[in-house]
């Protein structure tokens, strides 16, 4: 199955917390990395702080979707992530945005990831790497992507 990983960091090293994150995401069994964004640097959306550090990644995966989240949730972990209220500062931020064209509606999972559309943080790293996805019931990236103009993200080189 193809994946994409939406990833965020705006505490401690962000940077290089994204890029060990990406490695992290090439060793998960079962899973080939296919591709990786560039870095965006981007102002935080409803959470305060300092700017994030964004990246989409794709992956090819045999995982399921709920093993595929448990795997995530173990390198948020590694990277001392801490949740002490929602949108809080974090060292690491794994989210999946699509699995497939599946749409998934449990207690622990909700796929596509249900605000991916209004975020230009993840909508634009992930044109760069998936031009034509689609966002099961929603709609393509790239024609959501212009209304969302406003939000002021850099790509890093
Ligand atoms: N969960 C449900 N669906 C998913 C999914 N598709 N992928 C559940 C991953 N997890 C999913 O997540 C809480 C629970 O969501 C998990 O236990 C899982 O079962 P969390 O990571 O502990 O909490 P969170 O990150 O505070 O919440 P969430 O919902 O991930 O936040 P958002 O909406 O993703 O927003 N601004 C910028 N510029 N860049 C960012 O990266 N990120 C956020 C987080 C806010 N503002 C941002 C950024
Ligand atoms: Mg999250």
């Amino acid at each position: 199955m193809i994946a994409y990983i939406g990833i965020g960091a705006n505490l401690g090293q962000a940077r290089a917390n994204v890029e060990d994150a990406l490695l992290r995401l090439a060793a998960l069994p079962a899973t080939d990395l296919l591709a990786r964004s560039s870095l965006w640097k981007t102002a935080p959306v409803d959470a305060a702080g300092d700017d994030y550090i964004n990246a989409v990644a794709c992956l090819d995966t045999a995982l399921a979707p709920d093993a595929l989240l448990t795997q995530l949730q173990a390198i948020e972990l590694a990277h001392g992530r801490e949740r002490p209220y929602r949108n809080a500062p974090r060292t690491l931020d794994l989210d999946i945005l699509l699995y497939g064209e599946q749409r998934i509606d449990s207690a622990a999972l909700t796929v596509p990831h249900p605000r991916m559309h209004e975020r230009a943080f993840v909508l634009a790293p992930l044109a760069e790497i998936a031009p034509d996805a689609v966002i099961a019931g929603i709609g393509a990236v790239a024609a959501l992507l212009p209304a969302l103009a406003g939000q002021a993200i850099e790509r890093l080189d």
